[in-house]
């Protein structure tokens, strides 16, 4: 009896240890990422704050495991899919916004370029099935 009490045990710790992982959550189905500022298709003249619109679910900090909750990420001219196994990517064209940010002041040369939103979960992966924003097109003079 004590054999399968300690087998239960242990499986209970997994499941304890794989809930506290964030990896895999959903969004609320009616949950919605989208663009505040710019629109599709701006032509805007240098730098511009950038605004980021979520509906039905919370902005936290990165690391902040809350329930239907996440923070913002901004990709630039990101053509490829993200990996919903991966955390995002961070670097220049997949800007992480961890402190919980909803608006963020965006340099980028002159041209047109894409900007699209992720919500990523306190360790920075895409909600199962990834909550995206629209991709808009932008022209900077
Ligand atoms: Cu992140």
């Amino acid at each position: 009896m004590r054999i399968v009490r300690s087998i239960v045990v242990s499986a209970a710790l997994v499941l304890l240890s794989s809930g506290a992982d964030a990896q895999g959550r959903s969004a609320p189905k009616d949950a919605l990422l989208y663009f505040i500022w710019p629109q599709n298709g701006a032509t805007i003249k240098g730098a511009f704050w950038c605004r980021f619109g979520l509906r039905s679910m919370g902005v936290t900090h990165a690391g902040d495991n809350f329930q239907n909750s996440g923070h913002h990420h901004l990709l630039v001219d990101v053509n490829e899919p993200l990996n919903p196994k991966e955390p995002i990517p961070s670097g220049k064209s997949h800007l992480h916004f961890g402190a919980g940010q909803t608006e963020a002041r965006i340099e980028l040369p002159p041209g047109k370029h894409t900007l699209q939103l992720v919500l990523g979960d306190a360790d920075h992966y895409p909600f199962v099935p990834p909550l995206v924003s629209e991709k808009i097109t932008i022209v900077i003079k």
